[in-house]
Formats: structure tokens, C-alpha cells, sequence
């Protein structure tokens, strides 16, 4: 190994042990990286270098920066953490703001300085970010001035935070018209750490998963060029926030690993976003299944003829929603199941390879398998646990559940699968939702997917609830359409819908309208809150 540029060890002195890391593989001439390599000057001072800094680059907030802006921007908030605030290599740095291209500057700005990236959820309250901050040991925090008071609020309980600077016309801004415009990157190591990415975690403490710098550049050679394809005249737009790897990748790293430009938009809910991809001319969005279907029901009225690609993740994609956006737009999704674990995408599928009900194939990079209980390889047909493992892969910090998603050398990403003949995987639900009713194994999903092919539902979710007969029954909760009804005709109707669909034991013995469903930030079905009501 290289000798780490960092001063403060904290982060890297809780690398799991050895003995816990998945195995890595680098196995594509383009996964072979340098032994010093700093991520951030990677994506930016390389293009300015290259002569391409008069090229478009961020998009939002009422600004319009090149990549040679972006670049000034970035040194001088480097500067302002460097001089004024005391940051010293790995450092661990809060940011906390919607997606803005200021919040993309400060992320680049502490990478490129040898700091360690924390984004955080902008819905996160006090006792949340207070958790993170501690797990982590933050010493700064760079925060969006009109969310300031949950952070605030958090900081009596935060002890290791010593400096908070607010952005969006405030003191950062102030202090970086007084730094000078250019700060040389710190010499990171390639496997010195850039970024923690805390899981949105439903249950317990959240997990801080540590990337490296080789990490970021490794997600950006196998599924964006292997699988994406985007080039250099893109311009990405999409709702994840860059707190989420998802989006971080989608919508920051990837369209500057190919010089393209990225639109970085607050509010990105599907009614935003439609408008949105028409103003900036959008070419490749990223956003996850509900809201695609959302979009679909609106697209006529908007003007998405600048559209090519789009990128569904974060929870599988139902066929019947892959099939109502080809009908709205005529763009075939591309799906992936990627995990902030991993980074980003590890088993996808391009439009010539979609299928519907399929995630898709292992990305190029990256090896997939289906494993037994016992961790012994599945045929093909078999449901089993999804195992990965690529030039990417999990390192929590100090945390004992690495020994839950790594074992033998795999990536156990928790979620059930089977691989068809034709090598394709597909998703059957988190290994902990599967539904076991009357002595079968139910996907929830299957039957959602059941579901959202009747003109009648919007959205819809399905959990096992405990019954005295049965042991488990399956329970669906559906959100209808404008202009339907709930009750008994409505129920009868769906029940014999999914009984002529699939497999009739699979029907929804109880189901239950709601006006929406519980999901967390980054567009998950919160199953758990369905089960808890159930
Ligand atoms: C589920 C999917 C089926 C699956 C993520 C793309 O979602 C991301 O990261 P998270 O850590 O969650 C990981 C889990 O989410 N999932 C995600 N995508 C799919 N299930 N089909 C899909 N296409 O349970 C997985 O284990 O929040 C997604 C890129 C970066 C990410 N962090």
C-alpha cells in the first residue's frame, strides 16, 4: 500500500480487519489505477488541464458553471477549509444541503483536500445527524443555511464538531471571495478514503460505508461506461440526492468522469421534474421506479423530446412500470440493483438487453452469484442470496454487522434472486420480506408487480400479516387512481386480477386503500411501517 496522505487516521484505523474485507477484483484494463490519485482533482483539474474548462459543466440554483468555474469554486472552498478552518487530511467533513451546484463544489472541496466526505440526508432531523456526526467524529460541517437548524439543534450532543460554515449567500461565500482561486489537490493515496456513505438504515444505527478514492474512479469505469454509454454532450438530471451514492454518482461523478454536464435541481419530485427536463434540455435522468411511473401518468404535457436514457434504482422496477414509460416516451429504462455498500450499480441492463421483470446481467467489473444458506453456488432456477463482489465492495466503519454483508470474500447484499437460462437475474424481494403463507415462499413484489398491471392502482405495496389460521397471510395496501373506488366490488376485482396473472395462491387475501405509502428519501417502500400497520 501507498503511504496514506492522511493526518487524522480516525476513519482508517476502523477499516474492517482484513479478514472482513470482500475480495476486490480488478479484472478490466481500465480498473488499473495509479498508486496516488486524488478523486476529485481526477474529475476536474484533469478537464480544465485537458483544454476543455470553457465546457459546460453544473447546472442550478440560478447558476450555470464551466468545468474551469467549477474548478475556481472548488479551490477556493478548499481554501476556506484549509486556512480558515483548520482541515487537515482525513478530516471528516459534514455536508448537509439539497442538491445545488454549491453543494457539489463543497463535496469536490473537501475530497480535493484530503478530507473525508459525510453527506447526510436533507430530511434528517437533530437526534439523526447527531448520531452520524458521533459515529463518524465530524470535526466540520458545511451546511445550506435554510436547513441550519436541525443542525444546530444537533449540536449540543455533538461534541467533535468544532466548526459549522453555512453556504447559499452566506459566511462560506464571504470567505472564499477572499481566498485565492487556486489550491493544488492533497496527494491522496488511491485507497486513502474519500467518502462515508451512512445507509438509510430503517432499523438500528445507521452504517457508515467507507469508499475510497479508487472506489469513485472505479464505479466510473465499469457501469456508467460499460452500460450507460452516456457521452460527453449528455446532460444528466435526476432526483437522488448526492447524500445517496446513487445520486452522487448519477448526478455528480459520473457526468464529470466523461466531461459532460449535470442539471443539479432542489426539488425533484416527478411533477418537478418533468418541467425540469424540458427547461434544461435533459438527456439522461436518473430517478427510481414510483417516480417514473408518476411521470409516465404525466409526460403528455411535456415536451421530454430531449430525452434518451433513463435509469431506474434503489427497489426493482415492475415490468408494468418499465412498459407505462416505453408508452409515454418510448425510452426502454435501463434498471439496475446497486447499493451504497458497493457504490453504485453492479447488475444491470441496457436498453438492448432490458427485460421486463428482469434486474439484468452482471456489470462488466463485476462477478454475481446466487449462494444457499450455506454459501454453497445455486444452479440456475434456484431462489437464493444475491452475492457480489468487484473493484468496489463493503468496508463499515467500526461496525460488526461487516460480517453479515461480507462473507467467504462475497458482497451479501440481502436480497433474494434467482438467475433464468438466459443469465439474466431477477429479483424476488430483501431476503427478510420474503412472505412464507400457508407453507409457500411469496415475494412481495411479484405480487405488486401483479397489481400495478390493473388500471386501477396508482401504487401499492404487499407485506406478510400474522393470521391465526394461516400463520402468515398476504396483505396488500393500494393506492387507486383517480376516479376508482375503494371497497368490496374494487377488492373482488383486484383479488381475481392477480389470481389470472400469477400463481393464484399468491393473491392478496386482505387489502387495505391508502392515499399514499410510507417511503423514505431515497424512494424505498418502507415495508416495515406497512407490516407495523398491518
Ligand atoms: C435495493 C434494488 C431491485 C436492493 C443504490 C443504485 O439503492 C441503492 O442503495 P441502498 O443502499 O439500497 C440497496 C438495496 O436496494 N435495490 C436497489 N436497486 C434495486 N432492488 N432492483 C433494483 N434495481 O434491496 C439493494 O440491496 O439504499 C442503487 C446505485 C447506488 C445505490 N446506493
Amino acid at each position: 500500500m501507498a503511504p496514506s496522505a492522511h493526518v487524522d487516521t480516525f476513519a482508517r484505523d476502523r477499516l474492517p480487519p482484513p479478514d472482513a474485507l470482500p475480495d476486490f477484483v480488478f479484472d478490466l484494463p481500465e480498473l488499473r489505477f495509479p498508486e496516488r490519485l486524488n478523486c476529485a482533482a481526477d474529475l476536474v483539474d484533469r478537464r480544465v488541464a485537458a483544454g476543455e474548462g470553457d465546457r459546460s459543466c453544473i447546472v442550478g440554483h440560478g447558476v450555470h458553471w464551466t468545468y474551469r468555474e467549477l474548478q475556481e469554486q472548488v479551490d477556493r472552498i478548499a481554501h476556506v477549509l484549509v486556512d480558515d478552518l483548520g482541515v487537515v487530511p482525513g478530516n471528516r467533513v459534514l455536508l448537509r444541503g439539497a442538491n445545488s451546484p454549491m453543494l457539489a463544489a463543497c463535496w469536490l472541496a473537501v475530497v480535493k483536500a484530503g478530507g473525508i466526505a459525510v453527506g447526510t440526508m436533507p430530511l434528517l432531523r437533530a437526534r439523526e445527524l447527531a448520531v452520524i456526526v458521533d459515529k463518524a467524529q465530524v470535526s466540520h460541517a458545511l451546511c445550506d443555511l435554510r436547513l441550519a437548524d436541525e443542525l444546530a439543534a444537533a449540536r449540543p450532543a455533538c461534541p467533535s464538531l468544532r466548526h459549522v460554515l453555512h453556504f447559499h449567500a452566506a459566511e462560506l461565500e464571504a470567505r472564499m471571495a477572499t481566498r485565492p482561486a487556486r489550491f493544488d489537490a492533497v496527494d491522496t493515496a488511491a485507497d486513502d478514503i474519500a467518502l462515508i456513505a451512512f445507509t438509510s438504515g430503517t432499523t438500528g444505527v445507521p452504517k457508515g460505508t467507507m469508499h475510497f478514492h479508487r472506489d469513485v474512479m472505479a464505479a466510473c469505469a465499469c457501469w456508467p461506461r460499460h452500460v450507460l454509454r452516456a457521452g460527453p454532450d449528455d446532460v444528466f438530471i435526476g432526483s437522488p440526492p448526492l447524500a445517496f451514492t446513487f445520486g452522487l454518482g448519477g448526478l455528480l461523478v459520473f457526468p464529470l468522469a466523461i466531461g459532460a454536464s449535470t442539471v443539479l435541481i432542489e426539488k425533484a419530485t416527478p411533477d418537478a421534474l418533468l418541467p425540469a427536463i424540458a427547461q434544461f434540455r435533459a438527456t439522461v435522468c436518473f430517478t427510481a421506479p414510483t417516480s417514473y411511473r408518476a411521470m409516465a401518468a404525466q409526460a403528455a404535457g411535456h415536451d421530454l423530446s430531449s430525452l434518451r436514457k433513463c435509469v431506474s434504482a434503489g427497489e426493482a422496477l415492475p415490468a408494468a412500470t418499465r412498459r407505462l414509460w416505453k408508452d409515454a416516451t418510448g425510452i426502454e429504462l435501463i434498471d439496475g440493483i446497486g447499493s451504497t455498500e458497493l457504490f453504485h450499480i453492479f447488475i444491470s441492463a441496457d436498453e438492448q438487453h432490458a427485460r421486463g421483470g428482469a434486474t439484468g446481467l452482471p456489470v462488466p467489473g463485476y462477478r454475481a452469484a446466487i449462494l444457499d444458506d450455506d454459501g454453497r453456488e445455486l444452479p440456475p432456477g434456484r431462489v437464493g442470496r444475491l452475492a457480489v463482489k468487484g473493484p468496489t465492495g463493503c468496508k463499515y466503519l467500526a461496525d460488526d454487522r461487516q460480517r453479515q454483508y461480507v462473507q467467504r470474500g462475497w458482497n451479501l447484499t440481502g436480497d433474494a434472486y434467482r438467475v433464468d437460462a438466459d443469465g439474466q437475474f431477477v429479483y424476488q424481494a430483501r431476503t427478510d420480506d420474503m412472505i412464507v403463507s400457508g407453507g409457500y415462499n411469496i415475494a412481495g413484489p411479484e405480487v405488486e408487480s401483479a397489481l400495478l398491471l390493473h388500471p386501477a392502482v396508482a401504487e401499492c405495496g404487499v407485506v406478510g400479516k400474522p393470521d391465526e389460521a394461516r400463520g402468515t397471510i398476504v396483505k396488500a395496501f393500494v393506492v387507486l387512481r383517480p376516479g376508482h373506488e375503494p371497497g368490496e366490488a374494487t377488492t373482488r376485482a383486484l383479488q381475481e386480477f392477480v389470481k389470472q396473472t400469477i400463481a393464484p395462491y399468491k393473491y392478496p387475501r386482505e387489502i387495505e386503500y391508502r392515499a399514499s405509502l410510507p417511503r423514505t428519501e431515497t424512494g424505498k417502500l418502507q415495508r416495515f411501517r406497512l407490516r407495523e400497520g398491518a
